[in-house]
């Protein structure tokens, strides 16, 4: 369904990309998904912006840092994954090794594009002072959300103690929680985070992170729901917390984000079509009590 609607921006990437043993696993890693981080960053800047497509740098980014990150996750030594994506995971195609060093490649890539397609629209707009302080404003989000909040989320995922290793504290909350927004919704977050800064909403950021961390709190449960039969229950929220509970919060979630959406705009028809997919797949419809898209 998102994945069509990505793949011209991840072709386009493709393009240009390295061809050899390292550009194979690349391209291995990235393709075959459902698209959906760069769906969201491709929807939020082409609705800011009617009638310009998004920077393709923009979508491949995200979905470039999403698929270094499920490499990293399916290694022997993280959550032993054998199949991805319907293929092999890329350590056992390409080899362990391969599959470490090239996820530092895949991420380096991601900067790469992205600080790219900032340099063009400086150069096209004229907008030294404002590119610059995009730059900034995506560096930061870029080392807090993915840099510290990714690594530390599947630390703890993986049942380190995260205060311990990194002297980093989670404040009160719930522990499942912190894992998600640590290791699922920093990545939504960054991906709204792009979409305010090239929709040219950088001033809405801190409500778009907001977006981002309930849209990826949604997305977390609903695939803690799929996992129910293999997860650990210490870190699945659905097995840890109970079905009604999980509901509870995902409707507050869902809720959160449609009124923001509304807020900022962005309560297009694609976005409750979207968020009815999701609800569909968490609550089997309406008849689990989630409220329908339309409201009705
Ligand atoms: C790469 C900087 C960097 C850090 C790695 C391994 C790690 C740190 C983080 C892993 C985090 C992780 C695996 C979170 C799970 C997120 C999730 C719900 C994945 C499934 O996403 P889908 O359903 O997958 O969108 P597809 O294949 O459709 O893209």
């Amino acid at each position: 369904m998102f994945c069509e609607q990505v793949r011209p921006y991840l072709d386009k990437y493709l393009e240009g990309a390295d061809r050899g043993r390292i550009g194979r696993l690349l391209r291995y890693s990235l393709l075959g998904g459902k698209g959906i981080r760069g769906y969201l960053v491709k929807h939020i800047i082409e609705t800011l912006l009617p009638g310009q497509a998004a920077p393709w740098e923009c979508v491949a980014a995200v979905e470039l840092i999403h698929a270094a990150s499920l490499v990293v996750d399916d290694l022997p030594c993280m959550d032993d994954d054998s199949v991805r994506r319907g293929k092999a995971a890329a350590h056992l195609a390409f080899g362990k090794h391969e599959a470490i060093l090239s996820s530092f490649y895949i991420v380096a890539e991601s900067v790469r594009i992205l600080f790219g397609a900032l340099r063009k629209r400086a150069a096209s707009a004229n907008a030294t002072e404002e590119a610059l302080g995009q730059y900034n404003t995506l560096i930061t989000e870029w080392c807090d959300l993915l840099g510290r909040q990714l690594v530390v989320g599947q630390m703890l995922d993986l049942g380190s103690d995260a205060e311990e290793m990194l002297g980093f504290t989670c404040p009160g909350g719930d522990p499942i929680e912190k894992i998600i927004q640590f290791k699922t919704c920093s990545l939504f977050s960054f991906a709204f985070a792009l979409g305010s800064v090239f929709g040219g909403r950088s001033e809405s950021l801190a409500a778009f992170k907001e977006m981002g961390f309930h849209f990826g709190l949604m997305f977390q449960l609903l695939d803690d729901l799929k996992d129910v039969g293999k997860d650990d229950p210490s870190v699945n929220y659905v097995l840890a917390r109970g079905w009604p509970a999980s509901l509870k919060r995902y409707v507050e979630a869902r809720e959160k984000l449609v009124t923001l959406l509304s807020k900022e705009g962005l309560y297009t028809p694609e976005f409750a079509r979207l968020i009815a997919v999701l609800d569909s797949r968490f609550t089997g419809g309406r008849a689990a009590g989630a409220p329908a898209a339309d409201g009705q």
